[in-house]
């Protein structure tokens, strides 16, 4: 199967509700990046990459689209039947930029689950399961507003609640996490996500300050280093989810030991490749993750909830979706959505969902 033509859309979704607020970053819309793949055989794949604006990550949109204006000259009539050497192929064109790659890596498997009629979960190594946990991610608020969330949460279903704080003073931040423990006690497992925006010393002073409240912190601080110099001092597992950025540094913190897990992204690894050998390297330390984005649609959605079948549910700490911050679905009949804080796994071949390709009308390029 070689490529036969390769299109890249712009894609607006605005945030339902109106803006989403975290340490670092205030997204009212986002500006999504779609790819879709043409083999000579006629099969199409999708792939997506949707950073959430441009200071959560080092990615943006228009990052995306140029990465992948420029590797589509060297991939027109490539092979297209493995993913590995696709991946390394990319590499060769271009150094970095794995967060654009994924969304071709991505509308790759889609191809090949459709040309060998199988799902991506059974392309990665099997679904184990076809019904996931979700977690829900609530905004930077305030202690009332998101006490009040959690408990909607609860009683909605939801296994598990990640809990946004930072960039405002560190009490309030200890107020939130207080209030909503005693809102929902043991209902729903606990994530405390700093999204970098934390200093070495307010970190330690919320551990300590809420030592009796179990939870899991997740990416307190900017820099890795300050992130495993306080881990001793802290009173709660910490995990990192920003500064997991490649394989290299996965291999060394889970290797030596230096966090308690990971809310991992697809996209900054570099697609449902590095995501499957990321998965692997996590069972082999017995480390918990999340297996999820930073904000898209359908596609995203389901390349996610196909790579989160994968995972051995001991370890599985969930799939954030945007959705529930989405009107719509690129895929009206089956699109990818969360019910009582569960998603099921689409079914069908590839990614297991049909995207409207009336719906992406923006071109930002077209080769074949
Ligand atoms: C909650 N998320 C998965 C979605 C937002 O993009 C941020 C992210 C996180 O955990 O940092
Ligand atoms: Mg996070």
């Amino acid at each position: 199967m070689k490529l036969r033509r390769l299109t890249v859309f712009r894609h607006i979704l605005p945030v339902k509700g109106g803006g989403y607020r975290m340490a670092n970053a205030y997204v009212e819309h986002l500006e999504s990046t779609i790819v879709r793949l043409e083999s000579d055989c006629g099969v199409v794949g999708w792939g997506e990459t949707c950073p959430v604006g441009s200071t959560y990550a080092p990615s943006h949109a228009a990052g995306a689209q140029a990465a992948l204006q420029a590797l589509a000259p060297g991939l027109m009539g490539t092979s297209i039947d493995q993913p590995v050497l696709v991946q390394r192929h990319m590499d060769s064109l271009l150094n970095g930029h794995s967060y654009a790659k994924a969304a071709i890596d991505i509308a790759v498997h889609d191809m090949l689950g459709k040309k060998c009629g199988k799902s991506i979960a059974n392309l990665l190594g099997g679904a184990v399961r076809n019904r996931i946990p979700s977690y829900y991610a609530s905004a930077v608020g305030s202690p009332d507003d998101i006490a009040m969330i959690a408990e909607e949460k609860a009683r909605e279903g939801y296994p598990r609640m990640q809990v946004k704080i930072s960039g405002r003073p560190v009490e309030i931040d200890i107020e939130v996490v207080t209030k909503v423990w005693e809102r929902v006690g043991e209902r729903m497992r606990l994530a405390v996500d700093g999204n970098r925006g934390m200093t070495t010393r307010d970190a330690i002073l919320l551990s300590q300050s809420c030592r009796h409240i179990p939870f899991v912190l997740e990416q307190p601080c900017d820099a890795l280093e300050d992130v495993i110099a306080i881990r001793n001092r802290l009173h709660h597992p910490v995990y990192i989810d920003e500064s997991a950025t490649d394989l290299a540094t996965v291999i060394r913190v889970a290797g030596q030991g230096l966090v308690d897990g990971f809310g991992m992204k697809v996209t900054r690894i570099g697609g449902l490749t590095q995501m499957a050998r990321f998965r692997d390297i996590c069972e082999a330390r017995h480390l918990p993750h999340t297996v999820d984005d930073a904000w898209g649609g359908d596609i995203i959605a389901a390349a996610c909830v196909q790579l989160g079948a994968t995972v051995i549910p001991r370890l599985f700490e969930g799939t954030w979706l945007a959705q529930p911050y989405i009107e719509g679905h690129y895929d009206t009949g089956s699109g990818v959505s969360i019910r009582n804080g569960h998603i099921d796994l689409p079914e069908g071949h590839g990614l297991g969902i049909n995207p409207d390709p009336d719906l992406f009308s923006d071109e930002v390029c077209n080769f074949s």
